[in-house]
């Protein structure tokens, strides 16, 4: 009789499952050029990027040069736009190269910054937009090589930065102005362009405008994977590449060609990692594909956008890349156009961004002579004493079983959790609820607490509960942290036990 209930059970299990699996089938679009893997890589390349927790973006090339002015006038555009600000004539930018020669620059310098920051991976500028390219691209004339300082800028950042033990990823962005073959065939976000593509309307939005363009189109994409190639020949040792621009509907529509292209660079450097904005799937979407698969390795899609909660990045690896003012990236010579975050926002954000499981990274845009601005080197050092006192509530570390409260961010590794606080209480004393635990009957405690900066063992008194059953304690806050304007960092262990062993709520309240 007892078989006979098994094999039923078993027998119905068997036909759901397949049911379900039916069902899912009939809802997936097929795709050639989607996503190519469903869920999280788990290489130790990317287990690698999983533990950055912090990152530097630097922003360099030719427009560091005006520095978002010309002839007295200054855009309120992002500076490394400035070709297309309106102040400065295509000749004149054009032209720009034949004055680089920045004799400040010391990668060196710059590597062991990013080291102090706490940086362990940095994105770096090999060709913006306008096309000119930091390293001497064998592929055009338009590079370091023709400028009076003529050396190899990639090169030796990629060097000084891996002596340091950072991590290089190279950006890269597939517009570029100084081809004469790159045609501009709109935003594929702009929604109207978006769904007559994916209607199969492909014709209207067809962005070349003669056979002559579109042949030369083709000459930009061999162009485009040659340099691609040549970056991983020159650079074998950085871990991924960083893309940029491809969203212009000529990139889209060219979205088989560009997936043969990823799976080369891929083939010829294991380990690659490359972001969600590369390529599309055949109808136009990007990031994620028809069936909401992501795209490649990581979400790139919070650019100066931090999501508030883990929904928002629906379980994928992600990186936030920020500016340090509003929208400047390269070097713009006037920072008081729009707020300018402070080491406190920024260091706030990176702990937000490491407990939705994500990257933060800061970019630089230093100036025409190679240095970073003052006020970037204040961060700089701000961020690196915090990092070094707090960095382990940072690296490694990811989301926490504790609810978002007040008095700041928590994040988590094994089974220590980190209290970072960025809110400090009037009353001086943080109270901290406590999560339910796993097990039903059971109650999380406070096994130990521990000051990060002090190494000292926290006082945890009884915070009472809340009219739902909730468990809270408090942690008097001492009088060295009330003041410092610091935020601190309270590491704790948390303890499951059951709700009602004798003595085992009190027991853990030292
Ligand atoms: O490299 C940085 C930006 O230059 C680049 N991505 C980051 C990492 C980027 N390119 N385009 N965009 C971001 C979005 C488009 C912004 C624009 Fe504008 C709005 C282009 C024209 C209007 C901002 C304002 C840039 C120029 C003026």
């Amino acid at each position: 009789m007892k078989k006979i209930t098994v094999f039923i059970i078993l027998l119905c299990s068997i036909l759901s499952l397949e049911g379900f699996a039916q069902n899912e089938k009939k809802e997936r679009v097929p795709l050639k050029h989607g996503a190519h893997q469903i869920g999280k890589r788990t290489d130790a390349a990317m287990q690698r990027w999983r533990e950055y927790g912090l990152g530097q973006f630097i922003h360099w090339g030719v427009y560091a040069i005006p520095g978002g002015q010309w002839n007295g006038k200054t855009s309120g555009g992002a500076a490394e736009w400035f070709r297309s600000s309106g102040l400065i004539t295509n000749e004149e930018y054009d032209n720009l190269y034949k004055q680089f020669n920045p004799a400040d620059f010391d990668a060196v310098r710059w590597a062991k910054q990013a080291k102090q920051m706490g940086a362990k991976y940095v994105i770096f500028t090999t060709k913006h937009h306008d096309g000119f390219c930091m390293w001497p691209s064998k592929y055009t004339d338009y590079t370091i090589a023709n400028t009076p300082y003529k050396k190899d800028i990639v090169k030796q950042i990629v060097d000084a930065y891996a002596a340091e033990g950072i991590d290089v990823y190279l950006y890269f962005s597939i517009i570029d102005w100084s081809h004469t073959g790159y045609v501009s065939g709109g935003n594929i976000n702009s929604p109207e362009i978006k769904k007559a593509f994916q209607a199969g309307e492909r014709e209207i939005f067809n962005p070349f405008k003669t056979k002559e363009q579109e042949k030369k189109y083709e000459d930009f994409k061999s162009f485009t994977r040659n340099q691609l190639l040549e970056l991983l020949d020159n650079y074998p040792t950085i871990k991924g590449l960083w893309f940029d621009g491809s969203w212009d509907v000529a990139w889209v529509k060219n979205a088989p060609w560009v997936d043969s292209v990823g799976l080369e660079l891929r083939a010829k450097h294991p380990g690659l990692i490359i972001g969600s904005r590369f390529r599309s799937d055949e109808y136009g979407n990007r990031h994620v594909d028809a069936n909401g698969d992501l795209i490649d390795d990581y979400d790139q899609r919070f650019e100066r956008n931090l999501p508030n909660n883990l929904a928002e990045v629906n379980d994928n690896d992600w990186d936030c890349v920020m500016t340090i003012p509003e929208n400047q990236w390269g070097y713009h010579r006037d920072w008081t156009l729009t707020y300018v975050k402070t080491a406190y926002d920024l260091i706030e954000m990176t702990l937000q961004a490491n407990s939705l499981d994500g990257n933060f990274v800061i970019n630089f845009g230093p100036d025409g002579k190679g240095n970073m601005r003052p006020e970037e080197n204040r961060i700089a050092k701000s961020v690196g004493d915090w990092m070094a006192k707090y960095g382990e509530a940072v690296y490694g570390a990811h989301h926490s079983i504790l609810e978002k409260q007040d008095w700041g961010i928590s994040t988590q590794k094994g089974d220590e959790i980190y209290l970072a606080v960025f809110n400090k209480p009037m009353s001086n004393i943080l109270k901290v609820k406590v999560p339910r635990a796993k097990t039903r009957g059971n109650v999380y405690v406070i096994e130990n607490a521990t000051f990060l900066s002090t190494g000292k063992s926290a006082t945890i008194n009884d915070g009472g509960r809340n009219k739902a059953g909730a468990i809270f304690y408090d942690i008097p806050i001492p009088a060295e942290l009330q003041n410092s304007g610091e935020a601190f960092v309270i590491k704790v262990k948390l303890k499951e036990v059951p709700q009602g062993e004798k003595g085992a709520y009190q027991q853990a309240i030292t």
